[in-house]
């Protein structure tokens, strides 16, 4: 099956978990929580639950018992594209294709959904009880680590704090790897943690992971310069107009696309010790994500 069809699908089984977890539009005070479902709900395509998701079924089949791990991950994200997308941050009109969650709701209902669904990520892995406690305990840890100053966040702080300042590489690099990877690299983590994958297993996960995120964020920021906002569902073009730090302003397009390819082969050679069909699936998603136009 095509990997696009099976994240399609993944997307459904997930969304329909959301909706049942997350507070009905009809509860009190129903504006909260019509914002905190919009922007959620709104489009996205549930890459990192997909991972978590994948990964585990490379050692379980029991693919209901990670979905309040993956749905976490997607609140994470989904709140730190309503931050991001803030006027005092990236200040964008649009976003999964429709307007922004404070262009509908305003600032300050923004920041309020965004902070909830950082927040209700954490109540529900911590109230999940399908895994030996000390297995949740440290998949908690390594979501809050992804999501905070060692890795998203910080990632965040640095991606402002240099707009419009001289580009080097390893501060490129950094900023890509905390601020989109370790996210990426969580999901793929955390299904092999969840998964009670072997040590070994768990370590090239981990590296398939490191190097996918970073292919991720290159093929995004090649997208900004070649796609539309119709296809992307947000804003183009806007990472040059903000003299940000991405690939393409430091090495230009050609060169982005062959960077994007040895990530893509980096994550390839991490999983070259993971028996042939496992490794296989893997790199499925990596070959699909660096050729993606959305
Ligand atoms: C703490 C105030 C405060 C803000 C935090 C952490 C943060 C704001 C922003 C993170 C920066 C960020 C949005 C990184 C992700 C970059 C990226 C590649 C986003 C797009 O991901 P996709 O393509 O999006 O998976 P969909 O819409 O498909 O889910």
């Amino acid at each position: 099956m095509d990997i696009e069809k099976k994240m399609k699908e993944y997307a459904e089984r997930l969304n329909a978990y959301l909706t049942h977890v997350l507070p009905p539009e009809d509860l009190f005070p129903g504006e909260f929580h019509r914002a905190i479902r919009y922007s959620l709900f709104v489009g996205g395509k549930r890459l990192r639950p997909f991972l978590t998701d994948t990964v585990y079924g490379l050692y379980q089949d029991d693919g209901e018992r990670p979905l309040p791990f993956a749905a976490a991950l997607e609140m994470i994200h989904t709140y730190s594209l309503i931050h991001d997308d803030l006027p005092c941050m990236d200040n964008d009109s649009l976003r999964r294709g429709k307007p922004t969650n404070h262009t509908v709701f305003g600032e300050a209902k923004a920041i309020l959904a965004g902070d909830s669904l950082l927040t209700y990520a954490f109540e529900l892995m911590a109230t999940c009880s399908s895994f030996p406690p000390e297995v949740t305990l440290r998949a908690i840890g390594l979501v809050a680590g992804a999501a905070g100053f060692k890795g998203m966040a910080g990632g965040q702080f640095v991606d402002i704090d240099s707009e419009g300042k001289e580009l080097s590489q390893p501060l490129l690099e950094y900023i890509h790897s905390k601020k989109t990877g370790e996210m990426i690299r969580a999901a793929c983590l955390l299904g092999a943690l969840l998964g009670c994958a072997p040590e070994p297993e768990k370590k090239a996960v981990d590296a398939f992971g490191k190097w996918l995120g970073m292919a991720f964020q290159i093929r995004d920021d090649i997208l900004d310069c070649t796609g539309t906002s119709n296809t992307l569902g947000k804003s183009v073009g806007k990472d040059n107009d903000a003299h940000k730090a991405t690939f393409p302003a430091l090495y230009g397009l050609e060169e982005s696309c062959r960077l994007a390819d040895t990530a893509t082969q980096k994550a390839f050679d991490a999983i070259k010790g993971l028996p042939v069909e496992k490794a296989g699936i893997l790199r499925e998603i990596a070959e699909h994500l660096c050729r993606r136009t959305r």
